[in-house]
């Protein structure tokens, strides 16, 4: 197949009515805070045992039509010795990697950041691609603060979001393109706006110097919403409002499907701010859809707990988060479905 043959067939394959994206790349620190908090013991078996628990989940693939991986997972077996990536392909889920490498302070403009590991990114690339990834993903992080991001933040990470895309496709694989402005603080939803718009614009502004073609990418960002600690929250109406307004004004047409992160919303939470945005706005340029990490693992982890007995309970946690999730594609959830 050709580079662009294997572009396309992963965007077909990965946007989906009703279905969205799962997010279960969390890093060695990451996940080892996720199993501290249920008391489980960050061993490579376990991470082996949970990830295969939700890889071999029946009927996953009717509402999740991707799955980001850490690259440990691309190695490793469900219990029957089958790879991981190939149970993902049996279920009708296109098997994708996390390839960033962690964030460093920006220098020279205090408080922003910026993500390593560009360096040998197509050699990696064309590994992960033989172990079976058909899209990668990269997140760049924007604490929102008086001062932060500053200019140097936003076009820094503009820049870096733009070559690893261009370097992806080079090799036939699809970039989710993640910047996540932080939830963490007191700001307004306003200010969100505001950060989540010049964010957008600069990284829009970069693809394009970088020659990306938008057909064959997809982005994950974060809703606009107000900071973690400016109570009370905003309905998910207003959410809606915001961020689609937010998004019609940075996001080309061209660009085929918008998977948000949760980014610290709880499960309930970021699926009814998804659910008003397709019931509000229908029928936008592009999808709006999910990527969630947390908001569709917490309540099976918690159902879990590292015991083999719980797994078809965990597995049923997830099946209904990811369900719940499929109807705010269509904007037919409601609040009363969680008690089905
Ligand atoms: C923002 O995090 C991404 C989406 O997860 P949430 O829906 O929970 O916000 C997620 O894909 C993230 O990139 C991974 O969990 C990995 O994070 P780390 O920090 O371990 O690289």
């Amino acid at each position: 197949m050709s580079i662009q043959t294997d572009l396309q067939s992963t965007i077909e394959d990965m946007v989906q009515k009703g279905k969205g994206i799962l997010a279960a790349d969390e890093s060695q620190p990451t996940i080892t805070k996720r199993f501290k908090s249920i008391g489980v013991e960050p061993t490579e078996e376990n991470r082996r045992a949970w990830r295969s628990l939700i890889l071999t989940t029946p009927h996953l693939g009717d509402y999740v039509s991707g799955i980001i991986l850490f690259e440990e997972t691309l190695t490793q077996k469900s219990d029957d010795g089958t790879l991981l990536p190939e149970v993902a392909e049996s279920q009708g889920i296109v098997p994708g990697v996390k390839v960033d490498k962690g964030k460093i302070p920006l220098v020279n403009s205090p408080g922003d950041l910026i993500i390593q590991g560009l360096d040998n990114l197509g050699e990696r690339l064309k590994v992960y691609k033989e172990q079976g990834a058909r899209f990668a993903k990269w997140r760049e992080v924007y604490p929102i603060d008086t001062h932060n991001p500053g200019r140097l933040g936003i076009e820094a990470n503009a820049e870096v979001l733009a070559r690893y895309a261009a370097i992806c496709q080079s090799v036939g694989i699809v970039p989710i393109v993640e910047p996540e402005v932080l939830i963490d603080g007191e700001h307004t939803i306003e200010r969100c706006f505001e950060v989540t718009e010049a964010v957008q614009h600069a990284i829009y502004h970069a693809l394009h110097r970088y020659s990306v073609i938008l057909e064959y990418t997809i982005l994950k960002p974060s809703m606009v919403v107000p900071g973690k600690e400016n109570a009370p929250k905003a309905s998910p109406e207003k959410v809606a409002e915001n961020t689609v307004k937010q998004l019609r004004r940075t996001v080309p047409a061209a660009v085929p499907s918008i998977n948000f992160l949760s980014g610290g919303q709880g499960p309930e939470e970021s699926t009814a701010n998804l659910n008003a945005m397709n019931a509000n706005y229908p029928n936008q340029p592009w999808e709006l859809s999910f990527s969630y990490g947390r908001a569709l693992q917490q309540p099976a982890l918690q159902a879990w707990l590292g015991k083999k007995e719980n797994v078809p309970a965990a597995q049923a946690a997830l099946l209904k988060r990811a369900k719940l999730n499929g109807a705010a594609r269509y904007g037919k959830y409601t609040p009363e479905m969680e008690k089905e």
